[in-house]
């Protein structure tokens, strides 16, 4: 995907210098927009290899409400450790927020059968969204991850946090809203996630899967991740790889890892980098 380098490049060369929560420090932009047509193939990263698994997993697990990482860690997952208690506990982050947010009285309100029920029968709907930002349950940046995820608070706020579809002539895109992107690391991830659930809600409510959006708020290349930026860089993108789902689950929730096949996926070699906690 040249535009995830074109971005890579802006934040490279033109970026601001800023500190930050985790005391590494990053180069800056803010407010840029990654744009890909699905039609031409499924934008897992090309200039260096990525686990697919991992965000197949971690999809699903958002989608089951789980939020403790010891299920993800029991199918070869670890990119939740660093910020999970000893119980693997994470809080109230994504995936409980999805599926039960609780309100006032008490209830639960699952925002994800809210969408596909709208996708089935209110298609032209421009109210078709869920959103993770609960303020209620917003950790303090003040505290560590796991002190207060025993505060009943999550780990982290969330990053990916607002999910807008939208239907015209029986085509389904989907936009993002991150507040916060790790370029480097983080957003090639953000990228198939949202590309594989377009897929799976396009499959369950007779869609074409047409366009995903990317809108990221602060931008950033951390600046321990220099050396690996520039050998990224470098690199020529190859041909997108295909995804093909191999059977039509009964619902959103009953995916597998095994129902996923990309084909054609030919990458340059991982680059290996640390992450900020
Ligand atoms: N914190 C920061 N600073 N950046 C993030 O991107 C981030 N992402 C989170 C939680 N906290 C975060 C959740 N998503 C990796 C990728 C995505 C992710 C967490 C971690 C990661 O480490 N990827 C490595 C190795 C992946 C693997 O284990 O196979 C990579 O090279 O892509
Ligand atoms: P922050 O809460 O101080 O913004 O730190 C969160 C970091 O994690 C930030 O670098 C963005 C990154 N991140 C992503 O880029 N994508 C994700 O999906 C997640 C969970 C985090």
């Amino acid at each position: 995907m040249q535009t995830y380098l074109d971005l890579m490049q802006d934040i490279y060369t033109q970026g601001l210098v800023k500190s930050d929560r985790t005391g590494v420090g990053t180069r800056s932009v803010f407010g840029r927009q990654i744009r890909h047509d699905l039609r031409t193939g499924f934008p897992l990263l090309t200039t260096k290899k990525l686990h697919f698994k991992s965000i197949v997993c971690e999809l699903l697990w958002f989608l089951s409400g789980d939020t403790n990482v010891k299920t993800l860690q029991a199918q070869g997952v670890n990119i939740w450790n660093e910020w999970a208690t000893e119980t693997g506990d994470l809080g109230p982050i994504y995936g409980k927020q999805w599926t039960a947010w609780p309100t006032a009285d008490g209830e639960h309100l699952n925002q994800i059968d809210a969408v596909v029920h709208a996708l089935k029968h209110n298609p032209e709907s421009r109210r078709i969204l869920f959103h993770g930002w609960n303020p209620a349950d917003l950790p303090d940046e003040g505290l560590s991850p796991q002190e207060n995820v025993k505060r009943g608070k999550m780990a982290l706020p969330p990053c990916h946090l607002l999910y807008q579809f939208y239907v015209a002539e029986g085509h389904l895109s989907a936009q993002l809203y991150l507040r916060s992107s790790d370029t480097f690391l983080g957003l090639p991830y953000n990228i198939a996630s949202l590309a594989l659930l377009t897929h799976m809600l396009a499959q369950q409510t007779d869609l074409i899967a047409h366009e995903i959006i990317l809108t990221t708020g602060d931008s950033h290349l951390y600046l321990n991740h220099d050396a690996q930026v520039q050998k990224q860089l470098t690199r020529t993108p190859k041909p997108l790889p295909e995804l093909k789902i191999l059977r039509r689950p009964e619902s959103l929730y009953d995916y597998r890892f095994e129902d996923f096949a990309i084909l054609g996926y030919d990458p340059h070699p991982h680059i290996a980098a640390p992450i900020a906690v």
